[in-house]
């Protein structure tokens, strides 16, 4: 196969996002996705954008659906200890964030790259990056029954917390960090109109709960739930009759409910790889690191992953400047820990921990209680949940 500039491994939204912004900065580029473009679609994720990835959407020329269906959210509630509070994220900080699925922030970039002609090569199979460390890097993948190669300046690993990039870079060098929940969250989505006007992190005696939203005629809702929970235990009614006995009294007689259209659960885990760089590879996305979903952050931390990396190969075609290059890995994790940081303060904020002693769940409710009770927590806590600043 021809060179390329950039083979970007991965058509999820880190990987389709930074081959759109690349095509723009007129950078040449190969994405290759092992699996096809429906099964992409089919992944109900991420629902709240950062005021920056809604940037990065409208840089990328892909932001007009998302500008007309999209809701902007001013604030959101967090019940603790009983009572709901709201966090307004106007008055404390000045910001807002955007409820817009990851489903359509997906299916936008696919639909611009499709319509840009540079080219996606979908169900690209045994993936393996040779010569990381060469000027030429090579990608070698079955396609369609044949085996191909193609050669490049640099290969970005887009390819999610289970693919092939991180893995190439050998086991000295890399080093990661991690922690497993011992819970998850089971969601469903319902074509129902939300409980709320704004999310609801609720947590409860019983366990964690979340309502949230894609759209005024669509619910998304998550219960904590144990680890070797099967899912086909949860029916739809036992799903709503649970998260009823969750919401705050004012909500209850306000939720509707019907039949789920997707329903799943998913672990909860915190991972961060380091070096983000090895050799021509950069990793960006959920191939380097992993947040629990509780701060909202997994999506727009690939997004200033993606940022950073935009920036960097734009400086080096355009201005023939290594620097960014040089500085990828560095800049992308002071961001990447920080939100680390905010989503591990959440989970532990919010949930129930099956081991926890006596003490440490009296300090967890102490901590409640001054989050509420302080303008100082509560701008802390909206200035991270916004986004901080790229
Ligand atoms: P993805 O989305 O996993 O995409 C990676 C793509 O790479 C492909 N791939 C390969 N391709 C070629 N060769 C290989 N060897 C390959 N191996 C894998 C895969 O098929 C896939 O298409 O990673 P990416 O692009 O980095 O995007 C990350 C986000 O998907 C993720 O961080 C978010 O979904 C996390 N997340 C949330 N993030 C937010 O910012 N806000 C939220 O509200 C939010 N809620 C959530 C979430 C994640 C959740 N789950 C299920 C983990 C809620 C949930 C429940
Ligand atoms: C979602 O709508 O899927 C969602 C929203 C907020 C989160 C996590 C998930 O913190």
């Amino acid at each position: 196969m021809n060179p390329v500039s950039v083979v970007i491994i991965g058509a999820g939204p880190s990987g389709l996002l930074l081959g759109q912004l690349l095509h723009k900065a007129g950078i040449e580029t190969m994405i290759l996705e092992q699996r096809t473009p429906d099964y992409v679609l089919s992944r109900i994720r991420a629902g709240v954008l950062e005021q920056g990835t809604v940037n990065l959407m409208r840089e990328a020329g892909c932001g007009a659906r998302m500008d007309k269906e999209g809701i902007v959210h001013h604030g959101t509630g967090i019940m603790a200890n009983g009572v709901l509070h709201r966090i307004d994220f106007q008055t404390l900080v000045g910001k807002s964030v955007m409820v817009y699925g990851q489903t359509e922030v997906t299916r936008d970039l696919m639909e611009a790259r499709q319509a840009s002609g540079a080219p996606t090569l979908y169900e690209a199979e045994h993936v393996e990056l040779l010569d990381l460390e060469q000027d030429q890097p090579r990608v070698r993948f079955h396609h369609q029954g044949q085996v191909k190669e193609i050669s490049c300046d640099f290969i970005a690993g887009c390819d999610g917390f289970h693919g092939v990039s991180r893995r190439s870079i050998p086991e000295t060098i890399l080093k990661t960090y991690e922690r497993v929940y011992p819970f998850g969250w089971l969601g469903i989505l319902a074509d129902t109109p939300p409980v709320d006007e704004e999310l609801i992190y609720i947590n409860d005696d019983r366990g964690f709960a979340l309502c949230s939203m894609r759209s005024p005629t669509r619910s998304r809702y998550y219960l904590q739930c144990g680890l070797d929970e099967n899912i086909d235990a949860w029916s739809d009614d036992k799903f709503w009759e649970h998260l009823k006995a969750r919401l705050p009294d004012e909500h209850q007689n306000r939720l509707v409910t019907g039949p789920s259209i997707e329903k799943s659960i998913a672990p909860l885990r915190s991972f961060v790889a380091e070096p983000m760089r090895y050799g021509r590879l950069f990793l960006a996305g959920d191939a380097a690191h992993i947040v629990p979903p509780t701060g909202a952050k997994g999506l727009n931390l690939a997004a200033s992953d993606v940022y950073y990396l935009w920036q960097a190969l734009s400086e080096f075609y355009q201005r023939g400047s290594s620097h960014g290059i040089e500085h990828y890995a560095d800049r992308a994790l002071a961001r990447v820990w920080k939100a680390e940081r905010f989503s591990w303060w959440m989970t532990m904020l919010l949930h129930n921990f099956p081991d926890m002693s006596p003490f440490e769940t009296k300090m967890l409710r102490a901590e409640r209680d001054y989050l509420f009770s302080s303008q100082a927590a509560m701008t802390a806590l909206a200035e991270n949940y916004v986004g901080l600043p790229y």
